[in-house]
């Protein structure tokens, strides 16, 4: 479950959608991040129902596509076997798809900024597998007329994003520093460049998408790009840290000048095999056809995370 499906699900609920998710089997509940959507239901004010299903599993899907019958389907799996959707064929015809493409299919840097019309350069078995769904959505359009969309998506975030990723892990760490814990933060390549916005921006892009008269894919992104550094940095200034950094290129670390407390180092436990540097998307697209706006910008994305962690510290035992 990803954080931007948490905000989509919320976003659509709040539109007066019935939504429908997908949730694997698991031996644990790890369902905490969407727990005050469903539990509604009991109220009677549930607009979200839960079934069990694997991308991996077409009979499943399929029946659980024929059940629902849905007007709009959002595949935000990172496997994704956007095929199997399409193979019931008089349903296709009026179902709107959207597909979470992504900025990784960049990759290696053709192009700054990054536009649909940028070549892809796909840097990991994700990208890759991303760029497979890419253009078999475009194709399943071209050949059926469906009304199908990629979103390519930059980096988006939010106070649900899921800990190992950059942002969160850095705001997590942040709010444990400022609670009094005394720890370092490892971390990888900080000299890498995100277009970073938040989630709940995006998601708004994502359903205008799908109430187009015409299908198109669209960047949704910022335009504007930070390095990993400078979240860092942001984050730490939350808590009235000005960190400051020692040594030169990729072991350096940081430190709180007055005391000299070393609160970050670099492991090269977390280098990519192939690193994605620079993405920097070019919106105009979304801007122009959806009228979409950015309306959270990537300073209060920083103070919004840093102070929910704390807060989420504070209130949760666990948490330590
Ligand atoms: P990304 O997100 O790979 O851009 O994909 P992530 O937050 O994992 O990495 C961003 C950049 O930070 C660098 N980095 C680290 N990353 C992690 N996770 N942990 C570290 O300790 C660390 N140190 C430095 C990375 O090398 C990278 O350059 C996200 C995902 O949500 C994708 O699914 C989505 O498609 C894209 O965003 C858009």
């Amino acid at each position: 479950m990803t954080s931007t499906e948490n905000t989509e699900n919320q976003l659509l609920i709040s539109k007066g959608y019935m939504v429908h998710g997908i949730i694997r089997r698991s031996s644990s509940f790890n369902t905490s991040r969407i727990e005050h959507l469903y539990q509604d239901q009991h109220t009677g004010k549930g607009k979200m129902i839960l079934h069990y299903g694997d991308l991996t599993d077409s009979t499943n899907l399929v029946s659980i596509i024929s059940k629902v019958n849905p007007t709009e389907i959002y595949n935000l799996g990172a496997q994704s076997h956007v095929k199997v959707s399409f193979d019931m064929s008089e349903y296709t015809a009026n179902v709107r798809f959207y597909q979470a493409s992504t900025s990784e299919l960049y990759g290696k840097v053709q192009e700054v900024p990054q536009s649909e019309t940028t070549p892809f350069y796909p840097r990991s078995p994700y990208a890759l597998a991303k760029q497979f769904a890419y253009w078999i959505l475009v194709n399943y359009r071209e050949a059926y007329n469906m009304y199908a969309c990629n979103g390519i998506l930059f980096n988006h975030e939010s106070p649900r994003r899921g800990p190992t990723f950059v942002t969160r892990k850095i705001t997590r760490f942040v709010a444990r520093i400022a609670l009094g814990h005394k720890e370092v933060l490892y971390l990888g390549n900080i000299y890498a460049q995100r277009d970073w916005g938040h989630a709940k921006d995006y998601v708004e892009g994502m359903w205008l998408m799908l109430q187009q008269d015409k299908p198109e894919d669209y960047v949704l992104a910022t335009g504007e790009t930070h390095p990993v550094r400078e979240f860092v940095e942001k984050s730490f200034k939350e808590i009235n840290i000005d960190i400051k950094w020692r040594g030169e290129g990729l072991d350096e670390e940081g430190y709180e000048e007055k005391t000299g407390i070393v609160y970050v180092k670099i492991d090269p436990k977390y280098f990519r095999p192939t690193e994605v540097d620079l993405l920097l998307g070019n919106p105009a697209k979304a801007k122009k056809e959806l009228k979409w706006e950015i309306k959270i910008s990537f300073n209060d994305l920083v103070k919004e995370m840093v102070a929910k962690d704390i807060e989420y510290l504070k209130n949760n035992d666990q948490y330590n």
